[in-house]
């Protein structure tokens, strides 16, 4: 058994996502009010982040003037741990976390939340009371880095909308586990969630809709450009990059109701659509809308500094093009093969536009063959379709919907909330694997790593989502950060770290005493064919 593996069987040393190694020492470490922070150059702004974590959950000041016996530095000796590596030494007169980069220290000091007792990550509530004999933390020794650089979730605003609050919060959990990208899916037919002042019926109209597949009930929510900026500051400042999404050139709806003129059907009126599933109702191709994508990404550019943009570019079905004059007299220009040819041109052309912006597009890709190769690939249907994208050239981001998409229920239990048909329960979730180890080295060294999906058709609140979320992704931060696979361990693992969810008021799915293993989801259809017009 490694240190690590038999680390996992005491309580206080069970982290979750896995550390590469652990060395349990002698002794434990006692925060109290004598304890000071210091950090080293670099290191002060990880140091103030993890003061203002502790402070309102201990009581303790941790003042940088305290003489300080937990010290936050940055050496260029742990330079072989990569940018998010660190080395974490707990001894019962000090603890030191040496990292590289500020990246990691900001690992380190999650980890180091993680090694107090779960009552100590708690905010608010209850004044925090320091235990008469403060707070211990067990001695180790913690070597780490992560298998994967993207390490993401995917949180879908645009079907239901979450007040920025929440998603603040959702942050503060995806760095607890050393997630490092939130993925916020913006735009979708049925609602446009991102302010954009060329177009400010964008929001106006396209965010608001009638009623939701007959509810009677309608929906509507926007963000403030403040508001996204301010969590884009909120969450870099916990290492973790916002990407935004836009959806084009299809999961247009919400936008073509708040401008017709995008459309393919002119003189006709759209709503917001108020039904799941794939809409048939995509941007049109002729100049404006090219424009108008172009002005939103201008916008969307300001507001996120990250260097990647999503374009979504899922689902687009091509019978208005099919139809359309406009269309045929674009593919005549460009020399297209047919209207399944201007869904790669569409997208090239809006990547043409994010590469003067100094930005790099990302894409869904189904069968890998949709996306022109400057795209990086979100491969959503199989692992070997993913697998064929990186053969092709493309950059991969693992996001199998069988493992990944946190919208089918966790159990067949009929007690669960309705999601997808299917059911990915926890073991699914483990199971996901970026990158097997029989894939040509060629296409492992293309996945850039993995990340789980939230999408809301079937989650309205803060509550039902963190329903789904709890605890498969924490299955799949471990799978994203750790290269072992240790099934066993993992449970061991999740069902101390459950207390932690519990302090923190995370109300998941608790993990049934024998984790079952149910059927994995049905197989969805493989989208039409596209061809990518500008390899
Ligand atoms: C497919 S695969 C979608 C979303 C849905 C999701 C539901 C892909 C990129 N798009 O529009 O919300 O299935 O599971």
């Amino acid at each position: 058994m490694t240190d690590a593996a038999s680390a996992s069987l005491r309580p206080d040393l069970a982290l979750v996502p896995r550390p590469d190694s652990v060395t349990p020492l002698p002794g434990r470490f006692i925060l109290d009010h004598h304890t000071g922070l210091r950090a080293g150059p670099g290191a002060e702004a990880a140091a103030d982040l993890l003061r203002e974590l502790l402070t309102p959950t201990t009581g303790l000041p941790l003042a940088p003037d305290a003489g300080g016996r937990i010290s936050l530095l940055l050496t260029s000796g742990q330079q072989a741990l990569g940018a998010e590596g660190y080395v974490l030494t707990v001894r019962p007169d000090s603890v030191l976390l040496s990292a590289a980069g500020p990246d990691g220290l900001l690992r380190g000091i999650q980890t180091l939340r993680q090694l107090l007792p779960p009552e100590a990550l708690a905010a608010g509530g209850a004044r925090p009371r320091t235990p008469a004999s403060g707070w211990s933390l067990p001695c180790v020794r913690i070597t780490d880095r992560p298998r994967f650089a993207w390490r993401g979730a995917m949180l879908d605003v645009a079907r239901y909308f979450q007040p920025v609050s929440y998603v603040r919060r959702f942050v503060d959990l995806l760095a607890l586990h050393k997630l490092n990208v939130l993925h916020l899916h913006l735009t979708d037919d049925q609602g446009w969630r991102m302010p954009v002042a060329a177009y400010p019926r964008l929001t106006e109209i396209g965010g608001r809709r009638a009623e939701s597949e007959g509810d009677g009930v309608p929906h509507e929510g926007a963000y403030t450009r403040a508001e996204l900026a301010g969590l884009v500051a909120y969450a870099a400042r916990r290492g973790v990059s916002v990407v935004p999404e836009i959806e084009m050139p299809g999961h247009a709806r919400a936008a073509l109701a708040a401008y017709p003129e995008l459309g393919n059907l002119p003189g006709v009126r759209l709503e917001p659509w108020t039904r799941w599933g794939v809409c048939e109702n995509v941007f049109g191709v002729h100049d404006a809308v090219l424009d108008f994508c172009r002005g939103v990404l201008d916008e969307v550019a300001d507001v996120f500094p990250g260097p990647y943009v999503h374009l979504g570019g899922d689902e687009c079905p091509r019978v208005e093009w099919e139809r359309s004059p406009a269309a045929r007299d674009r593919i005549t220009a460009e020399g297209l093969a047919g209207p399944g040819a201007l869904h790669g041109w569409f997208l090239g052309a809006a990547a043409e536009h994010l590469a003067k912006l100094g930005r790099r597009p990302l894409g869904w890709t189904g069968t890998g063959t949709e996306l022109p190769t400057a795209f990086t690939a979100m491969a959503w249907l199989d692992t070997e379709h993913g697998r064929a994208a990186a053969l092709r050239g493309h950059d991969v981001i693992m996001a199998p919907y069988r493992s990944t998409y946190l919208d089918y229920p966790q159990s067949a239990d009929p007690g669960e909330p309705r999601g997808q048909d299917g059911v990915l329960d926890l073991r699914g979730a483990y199971d996901n694997e970026p990158a097997p180890a029989h894939w040509e080295p060629e296409a492992a060294r293309r996945v850039l790593g993995t990340q789980a999906q939230l999408w809301t058709e079937y989650a309205r609140t803060p509550a039902e989502l963190e329903y789904l979320a709890f605890p498969r992704l924490c299955a799949l931060a471990d799978t994203a950060w750790s290269a072992h696979r240790d099934w066993p361990d993992y449970l061991r693992r999740q069902g101390h770290h459950q207390t932690r969810l519990d302090a923190l008021g995370v109300r998941g799915r608790s993990l049934p005493p024998h984790p079952e293993r149910n059927a994995p989801c049905a197989p969805r259809p493989e989208p039409e064919p596209t061809s990518a017009a500008r390899p």
